[in-house]
């Protein structure tokens, strides 16, 4: 089994040496460990740090991409070098590279395809308490949302098997780390969770540009997650109100007209149930519209991981001739 390491790296000159010194060496049921830096059009020297640290192979974006991007890259190259397994870790050396064993033993064992490194942000001395009831609240609306038991969704400390890698696509610029967890839960593939400890913090977050804007980030990944993978209850849910308010003031008017036919009064409330009745029709209607798109996205799904498939079949064919 081959197990590819994966650094998405923007200007880690500094920090890049003790992440990949700290790397780990030999993993049971693992024969062998390649270390694998994308450097995201980085301005200092991260991709000739990467090499003389250790990197077994350096790949560049031309330009700055953005972290979602770099992820893809570092999947895809990590699929065509052969991984077996592939591990994402971050260049500022927050997560500790020794527990990269335990990270990847469910997916040797066959028990999982996703294992998330969790930082244990509710007992972690490091983690202020207002940041931890923001991650809290925000583990909340993830689990909510994708219907399953994440207690970590934004930790970048991750495993995941070959299979599950080569299914991996993402429609938001700004990270991976959401909404792979939509996808593993929609196509069902078992996700554990590992406990760890973060190092202490080398430098401040890069991508964690203030609390509104990561908010705002979030809730838009979390937003078309919901409404991408769930459309008929996502647009279920918008529609509710205004069906009931429609009913409800459709009912009253009735009431009224049954005890007196002549009686002229309500009309407004006829009116703005009629509105809402319509508005909400039409929103469910837009839902189950949804649900046809997303009928046809599991079909796309479908035929682009049968194409990646004989796509690195056929290269793996080809370096063997
Ligand atoms: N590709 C890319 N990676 C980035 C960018 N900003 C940060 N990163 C990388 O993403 C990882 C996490 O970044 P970091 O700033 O530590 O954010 P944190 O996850 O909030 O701690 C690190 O490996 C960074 O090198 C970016 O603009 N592009
Ligand atoms: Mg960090």
């Amino acid at each position: 089994m081959r197990l590819v390491i994966q650094i998405p790296c923007y200007n880690e000159e500094e920090t890049l040496p003790e992440v990949l010194a700290d790397m780990p060496t030999e993993i049971e049921g693992i024969d062998d460990i390649q270390i694998l830096v994308v450097d995201d059009g980085s301005a200092d020297r991260t991709a000739e740090v990467a090499m003389q640290h250790g990197a077994t192979r350096v790949v560049q974006h031309r330009g700055n991409r953005g972290l979602a991007q770099t992820f893809l890259t570092g999947l895809d190259t990590a699929l065509e070098m052969g991984a077996d397994i592939i591990v994402n870790t971050d260049g500022d050396h927050q997560y500790p590279g020794d527990r990269i064993d335990d990270l990847v033993k469910p997916i040797v064992e066959g028990d999982a395809d996703l294992v998330i490194g969790d930082r244990q942000t509710q007992s972690d001395p490091k983690v202020k308490p207002g940041k931890r009831l923001f991650y809290r609240v925000g583990n909340f609306v993830v689990r909510s949302a994708a219907g399953i038991e994440v207690n970590d969704a934004p930790s970048g400390f991750r495993a995941m098997s070959r299979a599950f890698a080569m299914g991996v696509y993402l429609t938001n610029p700004f990270s991976y780390t959401i909404e792979t967890i939509f996808a593993a839960a929609e196509n069902r593939q078992p996700i554990q969770e590992v406990g760890i400890r973060t190092n202490e913090a080398t430098r401040k977050s890069r991508l964690f540009k203030g609390i509104p804007q990561y908010i705002a980030r979030s809730a838009s990944i979390i937003l078309s997650g919901y409404s991408m993978h769930n459309p008929v209850k996502a647009f279920g849910w918008v529609s509710l109100p205004f069906i009931l308010v429609g009913v409800g003031l459709g009912l009253r008017f009735l009431y009224y007209y049954v005890q007196d036919p002549d009686y002229s009064g309500y009309i407004q409330s006829l009116i703005l149930a009629a509105i809402c009745l319509v508005v909400g029709t039409l929103v469910f209607v837009f839902g189950i519209l949804g649900g046809l798109v997303r009928t046809n996205r599991l079909l796309l799904q479908d035929i682009r991981l049968r194409i990646r498939r004989l796509e690195l079949e056929s290269r793996e064919r080809s370096k063997n001739t």
